[in-house]
């Protein structure tokens, strides 16, 4: 029997934007939240850009009210965010400390008194390091921890939130987190990686199960990061190269989500260094999903030299190409690929130097860069594709990971000395925007 979610339905089309826990809140040491891989990872010397860490990032664990206010203030119709595991069960297991639970009832009924969806994020890569300790994400246990922390989520939220993604963007956990080992927990080992990409998947089937049964009545789904994959050239050895990164990063997740199996070429090139699956696992995996979370940023170009390919289109501040078209063109792919949920936009935005002038930031480069994205969604909508939604990254500059603070995402201005927001242009561009298409994609 289909679930009963109409009472928590946001619009058929939402224009949002996103953060994450650990990028955000700060209040790292309260209310009983315990250390997650982040803390840790920020300590690690030289592990991040300007030896930064998320202690303290916005505060907005503390300054809820007014940054629900400054969402209002943007006409926002959904705020995509994220849960600190270890805010809600410290160790990762067992006790569940209901005052971290009791900020997110804030947050979201905070969001439903202002008209904002909540898009609630299980996991945005805060693991609570007591589970890190027994093996974090290699550890096949880490998968059924997941879905009782689901349950407890969907148990206290999932009567209010309009949607829930199990993970945001399980590539970079396995990969940047396992194989290279630039992101938190630091560890270099490819078959670890890719066993920790298996449990990921796994989480996420169990924590639907653990959705479904808890009665929550949120639509369900995962966020992916992807991006289209071209050959540097045309020889051969680049299109091998290409073909296997596309495997790796975008067809390794939805062939598993959609099909119930992973990509035999990959497979292949992997070889003793593939998962270790289990009988049913892969039923489990294939779980069925209300939506997919596309999160866009930039093509990937491949090439089989061991140096990077060149960048033919202008850049960002992160050093990533700028291509709209890349974005329609990803879109075209997956509804002609798979059979897709629908899909929303959970992340698309630009970090790019901004400089405060007497109260204003000039953005301009970020304001064409979210316009040029949307329109690229349009695009894509008008040939068929079943979009959802549009998120932008971020709400507000915030701490980019290995990058610290060096990095501002946010279409609001912070200033972390003083925590002041201030509204960028690009910002006041996406609440005049919103405001003149709130019912774009309304059914008639
Ligand atoms: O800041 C990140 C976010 O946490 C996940 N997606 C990409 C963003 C920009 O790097």
């Amino acid at each position: 029997m289909p679930r009963d979610t109409s009472a928590i339905q946001a619009p058929p089309f939402v224009w949002g934007a996103a953060t994450s826990a650990y990028q955000v809140e700060g209040a790292v040491a309260e209310d009983g939240r315990a250390a997650s891989i982040w803390d840790s990872f920020c300590r690690v010397p030289g592990a991040i850009a300007d030896g930064s860490n998320g202690d303290v990032a916005c505060d907005h664990y503390h300054r809820l009210t007014a940054d629900l206010d400054l969402m209002r203030e943007l006409r926002l119709q959904a705020y995509r965010f994220s849960v600190a595991w270890s805010r809600v069960q410290p160790s990762g297991a067992g006790a569940v400390n209901s005052r971290g639970l009791d900020f997110y009832d804030r947050l979201v009924d905070g969001l439903l008194a202002r008209g904002i969806a909540p898009y609630l994020t299980l996991y945005h890569w805060d693991l609570p390091q007591a589970l890190q300790d027994r093996g974090g994400w290699t550890a096949r246990d880490t998968a059924l921890r997941f879905a009782d922390y689901a349950d407890i989520v969907g148990h206290r939220l999932g009567d209010r939130v309009a949607s829930i993604a199990t993970h945001n963007e399980p590539w970079v956990v396995s990969i940047l987190g396992h194989q290279s080992g630039v992101h938190a927990p630091g560890v270099k080992d490819r078959r670890h990686a890719m066993q920790v990409s298996h449990h990921l998947l796994l989480s996420h089937g169990l924590a639907l199960q653990a959705l479904r049964s808890c009665g929550a009545r949120s639509e369900l789904g995962i966020v992916l990061n992807a991006s289209p994959v071209v050959a540097a050239t045309d020889r051969a050895e680049d299109t091998a190269a290409a073909q296997l990164e596309d495997g790796l990063l975008v067809r390794w997740y939805l062939d598993a989500l959609l099909h119930g199996r992973y990509p035999s070429d990959v497979l292949a090139h992997l070889g003793t260094d593939a998962p270790v699956v289990r009988e049913r696992d892969h039923e489990i995996i294939r779980a069925g999903l209300d939506f997919i979370g596309l999160n866009y940023y930039t093509r990937r170009v491949a090439s089989a030299a061991s140096s990077p390919p060149a960048q033919s289109l202008a850049v960002t501040g992160m050093g990533w190409e700028v291509d709209p078209e890349g974005l329609t063109e990803l879109l075209l792919r997956l509804h002609r690929d798979y059979p897709m949920p629908p899909i929303i936009v959970t992340e698309n935005g630009a970090a790019y130097r901004d400089a405060l002038d007497n109260g204003r930031v000039h953005d301009v480069q970020r304001t064409d860069y979210i316009r040029r994205h949307i329109e690229a969604t349009e695009r894509a909508m008008g040939q068929g594709v079943d979009v959802r939604g549009f998120f932008v990254w971020s709400l507000m500059d915030n701490f980019e990971w290995t990058w610290g603070y060096r990095q501002r995402f946010g279409i609001v201005h912070v200033d972390f000395a003083t925590q002041r927001r201030t509204l960028k242009d690009s910002a006041r561009w996406y609440r005049d925007f919103i405001g003149a298409h709130q019912n774009k994609f309304r059914s008639p």
